[in-house]
């Protein structure tokens, strides 16, 4: 990979794809395509195909597909694994069809088995039932895997398959019911200090663990897999911070500045009780994560507070 490589990153209005095209940039890559407006529908096949054809990449990084938190899954899982499935089967024949170098597929850790032994080994993929609360979604990621080691045995396509840990930071979805725990505990610890509540709501027992990576160091992973893994096994992108859900919604609440109580809500799920990647094949290859989690987590608190300050100066715009 060069500067000069034309890369395209599918899925880059996601919290992945955000990342990925600020470290490109900042890396130097100018001729990075279908960037912004001019990405396709891709769970359209003939817009996509369409697209590899006119600007006919060498280099992707597949992170397209609609994802969220336990209660999304829970709410929209059709949605979910339609989405993931079109978007994965179009890109894969496109880049296949068009002869492209080397692509990167962002599978989800919740596609590992819901009881395999901690932290995850690639190795257990496979073995056993997944996590219920997001089978759907995972299912359609696990394809994903499956279908690009297809294409690798069947026509030798250079696809590789990353599996990332609980990702957050800029760009993500801030919904209080449909966003991942990090974005959506922000979200709602400062409406609770806005409002002067005395109490935050943290669903589930608070008890489960889970590995978090920032999506800075996320994107990193990313492009140094791009750069220097060949291997036919998929690769964990973890190498990040595991916490209980309760040190999470604690430290949540220090960065928001929300001083009420904390009440856990056991009438929602806990979802997997530990998720935590074994990623020592990427830390082995040298690769090594840069960021404090306190420090990106208040990054991602400030850019919620100053992308919702300007959501709302925008709505004002629009609305005249
Ligand atoms: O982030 P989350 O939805 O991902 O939930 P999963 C993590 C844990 O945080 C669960 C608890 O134990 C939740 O019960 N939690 C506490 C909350 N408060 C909240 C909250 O306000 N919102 C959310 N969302 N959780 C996802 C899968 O599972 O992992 C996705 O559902 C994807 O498909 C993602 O794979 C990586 O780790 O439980």
């Amino acid at each position: 990979m060069t500067p000069h490589t034309r890369v395209f990153v599918a899925g880059g209005n996601t919290l992945y794809g955000h990342a990925l095209t600020t470290l490109l940039r900042t890396e130097g890559f100018e001729s990075l395509v279908g960037v912004g407006t001019t990405e396709p529908d891709l769970t359209d096949a003939a817009a996509t195909d369409a697209f590899f054809a006119q600007e006919r990449p060498e280099c992707v990084f597949l992170c397209a597909g609609r994802s969220g938190g336990i209660g999304l899954n829970r709410a929209a899982p059709v949605e979910l694994m339609r989405d993931n499935l079109l978007t994965t089967l179009n890109v894969l024949a496109a880049a296949h069809r068009h002869g492209m170098a080397k692509l990167l597929y962002l599978a989800s850790s919740c596609a590992y088995p819901k009881h395999a032994a901690q932290p995850l080994k690639v190795e257990s993929l496979g073995t056993g039932p997944m996590e219920p609360t997001s089978e759907a979604y995972s299912t359609a990621k696990f394809a994903g895997w499956k279908l690009c080691d297809a294409y690798r045995r069947e026509y030798g396509c250079r696809f590789v398959t990353g599996f990332p840990a609980n990702a957050f930071g800029p760009h993500d979805d801030f919904t209080p019911e449909g966003g991942h725990v990090i974005p959506a505990l922000l979200r709602r610890a400062h409406d609770a200090k806005s409002r002067g509540d005395a109490e935050l709501v943290v669903w589930g027992t608070g008890a489960p663990r889970r590995e978090f990576v920032y999506s800075r160091d996320l994107a990193r992973a990313c492009l140094f897999v791009a750069r220097n893994y060949e291997g036919e096994a998929p690769i964990n992108l973890g190498g990040g911070t595991d916490l209980s859900i309760a040190d999470v919604a604690h430290a949540v609440a220090e960065v928001v500045g929300f001083k009420g109580r904390l009440v856990f809500d056991t009438t929602k799920p806990d979802g997997a009780p530990l998720k935590a990647l074994d990623s020592a094949p990427l830390l082995d290859m040298g690769w090594r994560p840069e960021s404090d989690f306190r420090a990106a987590l208040n990054e991602t608190y400030h850019w919620f507070l100053h992308h919702r300050a300007t959501e709302g100066r925008t709505h004002a715009r629009r609305a005249v």
